[in-house]
């Protein structure tokens, strides 16, 4: 089956509650969806978030670079010999969220042909995950507030907390007024997108040492050598690197050097297939995931939850899978639900997923 053609479509989709976090702030979802055509009459779907505070793309670089580059190399290729298409796809550098869009549709296509879903395909390990809700920079009244009303809807007892502001009490008055509010039962634990210092991480995490939390991702910059690996060494709960190390041999270096205890994945950064390559060498090296968000809608969310189902060490803790409730609307047809805190994959070919023309035709911005 031969690839014959590629979209990319950008739209903008506003949030009703913008994310603010320390390395930026997402009001509206300006993404691109990705559609691949194929010979045999096949479309397969995927979503790419632009994130230029983390990757520097930008919509405008995801649709150039796909229309320019990546359609070109990639006309009659054949959508099951991905190794060939990714060595097309990796003659160029950066651009994860483009390239990745691409490789989700192509696996997209094959599940529709094999009649398996993405989630059967990648290794069918179970079929949902527990959801954990990302809460962005607010007064602690704020949060405790929205942590409370996504608990009560959703079912949803796992919090990522942003922090990383200065002066460093703002975010650990914020987290002591979730713990207070939320009772033991919930878990929780920090994203600090490099905004502090190493000393004023430690500092944090020393603050906090009583809450119990879980995780903690990002709390400086890993640039920050020597001052990152003394805080990972003398963190008592595993440091996740997220956008410090955003490929496998990133990943590989980052574990080696003691920059990261263990790793985000997001299907958004590295598809499916890097993403595989990713929690491999994790696996190989005794290191534990999370399955994160790149503030995604639904498609994206979909796209997670249907490789974090697939194995053991990506459904074993709460994916970050809650993002969209805060768009006020989306491109499917068949809006996702999170019920009793958790998000299932949808159990038919493929990513299972159609888009909804109206809604693209009132949110696409290339007319
Ligand atoms: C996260 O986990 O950091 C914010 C910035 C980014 O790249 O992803 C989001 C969430
Ligand atoms: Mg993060």
């Amino acid at each position: 089956m031969k690839i014959t053609g590629i979209e990319a479509i950008p739209y903008a989709i506003p949030y009703t509650k913008p994310l603010r976090f320390a390395s930026g702030e997402v009001h509206t979802a300006e993404h691109v969806l990705v559609r691949v055509h194929t010979d045999e009459g096949l479309v397969g779907v995927a979503d790419a978030p632009p994130r230029p505070f983390t990757y520097g793309e930008t919509q405008a670089s995801v649709t150039g670079v796909i229309e320019k580059v990546f359609a070109p190399q990639l006309l009659g290729a054949e959508v099951f010999a991905r190794e060939r298409v990714h060595a097309l796809l990796y003659r160029t550098v950066g651009n994860p969220a483009a390239k990745s869009a691409l490789d989700m549709a192509l696996w997209d296509i094959a599940g529709q042909a094999c009649g398996r879903s993405v989630t059967q395909l990648l290794g069918g390990s179970t079929d949902r995950m527990r959801v954990s809700h990302m809460l962005g920079f607010d007064t602690p009244q704020c949060v405790t507030a929205e942590a409370e009303r996504i608990r009560d809807t959703h079912g949803i007892t796992v919090f990522k907390v942003k922090v990383g502001r200065r002066p460093v009490r703002l975010d650990l008055d914020v987290c002591r007024a979730l713990r207070e509010t939320l009772g033991d039962d919930a878990e929780l634990y920090v994203d600090g997108n490099r905004g502090w210092t190493a000393s004023e991480a430690a500092f944090a995490l020393r603050e906090l040492d009583d809450l119990g939390l879980t995780l903690a991702e990002e709390l400086c910059p890993a640039d920050d050598v020597l001052g990152r690996r003394r805080l990972v060494r003398d963190c008592r709960v595993p440091f996740v690197a997220d956008e410090s190390a955003t490929t496998p041999a990133e990943v590989t270096r980052s574990l080696l050097d003691g920059d990261a205890t263990a790793i985000s994945i997001k299907t958004a950064r590295t598809g499916f297939t890097r993403s595989q390559r990713v929690l491999f060498q994790c696996e190989g090296l005794g290191t534990e995931v999370v399955m994160g968000n790149q503030i995604d809608g639904q498609l994206g969310t979909v796209c997670t939850v249907a490789f974090g189902a697939a194995h053991a060490a990506t459904s074993r803790r709460a994916g970050e899978l809650s993002n969209f409730l805060d768009m006020s609307d989306d491109l499917l047809t068949e809006p996702l639900t999170i019920t009793g805190g958790t998000l299932a994959v949808r159990d038919r070919p493929g990513l299972g997923v159609a888009i909804d023309e109206d809604k693209l035709a009132r949110y696409r911005q290339d007319h």
